[in-house]
């Protein structure tokens, strides 16, 4: 049985390059729900049908555990998943225990989507934290649909974030928090963009480190005997089931760093 992954899009596939380097002996299947993206701007009721509508596909390609690797998804939806499917589900949550881990002064930037940014979830993060002040939130409209279009490069992408950051004082900031998966692939844009003590946070390596946990627990990890390569399925909305160039060209991006 596989691990099934999934993102309302290509955002998640930094995600699945992650969860190879941790757990290289597994199989995954992956699906992009790009026709449907982005997840972010859509009410929570479309966010958990959306969801399950992509997990009754992924069922139906037999898996032991989920990896919901979309932060709008997970804020709208992972509840539910839980509720009614009977395996390990990890979802993902914006990196500002890292990020306030690191100690420094400053604020701490969160960029997300509008959902993930109004949702209960990220806001009892931020309570339970304490740290109210220090927090900005980024929403960043139209920046998934640039990279569902781009994979990340390009002029557009630059114009786009020094757009976004010009009303804020860099010298403030202490970190910049990645809160959705899609953001991973711009990562050295943002690096271009910004003065060296700021920090860029994702939550890919937690993400990985907590499946990992729960399939030890529920005694569902590969033996080690078992499989010498992982393999991989990638599915996406758009292209029917087919292999999506732009995912698989991004997942062999991120492997090779
Ligand atoms: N990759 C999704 C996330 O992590 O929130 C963003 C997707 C979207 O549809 N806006």
């Amino acid at each position: 049985l596989a691990i099934g992954v999934f993102d309302s899009g290509v955002g998640g596939i930094s995600v699945l390059a992650q969860l190879i380097c941790c757990l290289p002996k597994e199989k995954y299947v992956y699906y992009g729900d790009s026709k449907n993206a982005p997840y972010g701007v859509r009410s929570t009721e479309e966010v958990k049908e959306l969801s399950f509508q992509v997990v009754n596909q992924l069922l139906k390609k037999g898996i032991k555990g989920l990896v919901v690797a979309c932060n709008t998804a997970t804020s709208g939806a992972i509840e539910d998943l839980r509720s009614k499917l009977n395996m390990p589900i990890v979802g993902m949550e914006p990196a500002l225990k890292p990020a306030m881990a690191l100690n420094k002064r400053g604020k701490i930037v969160v960029m997300a989507t509008s959902v993930t940014l109004r949702e209960k979830k990220f806001n009892r993060l931020i309570e339970a934290l304490h740290n109210e002040e220090e927090v900005i939130k980024l929403p960043c409209p139209g920046l998934v649909e640039i990279i569902e279009r781009t994979g990340g490069k390009g002029k557009e992408i630059q114009q786009y974030l020094k757009e976004l950051y010009a009303p804020l004082n860099m010298k403030e900031i202490a970190a910049i928090v990645l809160g959705c998966t899609h953001y991973i692939f711009i990562k050295e844009e943002i690096a271009k963009l910004i003065e060296e003590p700021i920090s860029i946070i994702d939550g890919n390596k937690g993400t990985a480190n907590q499946l990992k946990r729960l399939l030890m627990e529920h005694q569902l990890l590969k033996k080690e005997e078992m499989n010498d390569f992982t393999e991989v399925v990638l599915m996406n909305s758009n292209h029917a089931g087919e292999i999506n160039t732009l995912s698989k060209k991004l997942l062999e991006e991120q492997l090779s760093y």
